[in-house]
């Protein structure tokens, strides 16, 4: 990996994706990082994927996201949401999207292998 256009690609997943989705990248070749997170809406445990390449690496790694997570839609009970009680709650279960993919793409400034 040469420091000329590195790019960070952070995805967070839901953990069964995530599971698949690193199972994908190792596969094809792609370095990744698997760290157990948790979403602050929902605080459910979430899994945020951390993988380092080259600029023109990032559409590959991409596509494989699209392909491994799938939004989809999830009634919760509004008592299990940070806001139930602070003024005014919605009543009855309330549609949230699970599944699916959040990604940032980042530059790298400097990368280190010791
Ligand atoms: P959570 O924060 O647990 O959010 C789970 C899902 O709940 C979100 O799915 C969204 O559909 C919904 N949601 C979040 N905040 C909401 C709100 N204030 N009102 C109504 N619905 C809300 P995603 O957007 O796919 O996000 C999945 C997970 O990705 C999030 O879990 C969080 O861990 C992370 N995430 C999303 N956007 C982020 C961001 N801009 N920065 C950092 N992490 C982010």
């Amino acid at each position: 990996m040469s420091n000329d256009q590195l790019k960070l690609v952070v995805i967070i997943a839901s953990d069964s994706d995530a599971n698949r989705l690193m199972k994908a990248l190792i596969e094809q070749g792609y370095p990744a990082t698997k760290i157990s997170s948790t979403g602050g809406f929902l605080r459910r445990g979430n899994a945020t994927i951390l993988s380092g390449v080259e600029e023109n690496e990032v559409d590959g790694v991409l596509s494989m996201v699209k392909a491994e997570c799938h939004a989809r839609t999830e009634y919760v009970p509004v008592q299990t949401l940070p806001f139930f009680g602070e003024g005014a709650s919605p009543s009855g279960p309330v549609e949230v999207r699970v599944g699916g993919a959040i990604v940032f793409v980042l530059n790298v400034e400097r990368f280190e292998k010791t």
